[in-house]
């Protein structure tokens, strides 16, 4: 095997993208490629030392004419030194703006220097679905999807919405996220699940940032009308800015003393394992790492029927999906579910099968091959 010396661009903080990025550059240095994430602070997932993997820090200059922080220009100038200092073969950026754009501009720099570097981009959802529609961005992202040597999305919806959305010239290849599911096989900790669940009430639990297009509001709506039937109690993990009504909408339903507000964790692990229910209400969701992350542990999801979510959790198998906003029906399959013992538990069995699909080691070859035949060409 030879090996590859590629430059990842990543948003670091909380989010899906990051996570992905973070985790394929650790399983590529695992696998003796030379890995060197670029971004603005330190990926989350990133911890400590690993070897084959460096981290560079973009830092932009305060300047008082400067408005807005020019990163993109800064972020080029880095690629650009980074690519010429460790002779990169490769760039791998994962969401269009401003990492595309980014790499087109240090692209350009190095042909001019006799340099060739190719990129690839893949699409999250967020880009396309959320930021990309908005008209002042679409010429830049239409022409930095088109300018990479690979394009790829994490779901089949997205490939067709990113189709849909911009004059996409460029074959665009599906390439789903993975995980380790491995590392979501820990031991229930019973101590942990007996402070939250202390009469064995059913654990419903939501992971992301909180932000409008996860319908926090719904969960909450739902919960509510869930525990008119069963009793249970809601894990929150996360933080962003829909936290504050959500905290509001449980003292107007008399619920509090049943939702717990856990605020970001590293890894929300200990409280999937421990968790009998998942709740993923979102508006839209190119994937939904979240849903995928809870099967990994084993955890049915309740979620809406949207943007790629069909692809990773299969209707009344893995869970059950609803049209977006209708928390009556979350709540009715979530009592459906969590009253019936037999349907729960192949419901639970099923997930944990179908996140086995979706497996790191079946996966990183995927992006491996794109490496190498995009070198090749
Ligand atoms: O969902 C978010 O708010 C974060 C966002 C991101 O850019 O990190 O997640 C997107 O990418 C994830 C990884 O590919 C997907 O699993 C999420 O479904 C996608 N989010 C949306 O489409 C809303």
């Amino acid at each position: 095997m030879t090996s590859i010396k590629i430059g990842i661009l990543l948003y670091p903080t909380f989010g899906g993208s990051g996570v992905v990025a973070t985790e394929l550059g650790k399983a590529l240095a695992k696998q003796g490629h030379e890995v060197h994430f670029i971004t603005y602070s330190r990926p989350f997932k990133l911890g400590g030392f690993y070897e084959n993997i460096y981290y560079h820090e973009v830092r932009v200059s305060e300047y008082p004419l400067f408005e807005y922080a020019p990163y993109e220009l800064v972020l080029s100038s880095k690629i650009v030194d980074i690519v010429k200092y460790y002779k990169l073969d490769l760039l791998h950026v994962h969401y269009a703006i401003p990492h595309a754009s980014a790499a087109y501009m240090a692209k350009q720099i190095l042909l001019d220097q006799g340099i060739k570097i190719p990129y690839i981009t893949t699409l999250h959802g967020t880009d396309i679905t959320l930021v990309g529609k908005d008209a002042s961005f679409e010429p830049v992202i239409t022409f930095a999807i088109n300018q990479s040597d690979a394009v790829t999305t994490v779901s089949q919806s997205l490939k067709d919405d990113t189709l849909g959305h911009f004059k996409i010239k460029k074959e665009i290849e599906v390439i789903p996220n993975f995980i380790g599911t491995q590392d979501y096989a820990i031991e229930v900790d019973e101590g942990l699940k007996k402070r939250y669940s202390p009469n064995g009430e059913k654990i419903i639990s939501h992971v992301s940032n909180f932000r409008k297009v996860k319908r926090i509001p719904d969960i909450i709506d739902a919960f509510a009308l869930m525990l008119k039937s069963i009793s249970g109690k809601l894990l929150l993990v996360g933080d962003g800015p829909l936290r504050h009504k959500a905290e509001e909408m449980c003292k107007e339903h008399g619920i509090c003393d049943h939702v717990y507000f856990l605020g970001k964790l590293k890894s929300a692990k200990e409280v999937l394992a421990i968790s009998d229910l998942f709740m993923l209400p979102s508006e839209s969701e190119s994937f939904g790492l979240a849903a995928l992350e809870a099967m990994a542990a084993g955890v049915p999801v309740i979620s809406t029927n949207t943007g790629g979510v069909p692809e990773v959790v299969e209707h009344n198998k893995e869970g059950f999906l609803s049209q977006v906003g209708d928390v009556t029906d979350m709540a009715n399959n979530a009592i459906k579910l969590l009253s019936d013992a037999e349907m729960h538990d192949s419901f639970k069995k099923n997930a944990l099968l179908k996140a086995k699909r979706y497996e790191l080691k079946e996966i990183v070859p995927l992006y491996l091959d794109l490496y190498n035949r995009t070198l090749s060409e």
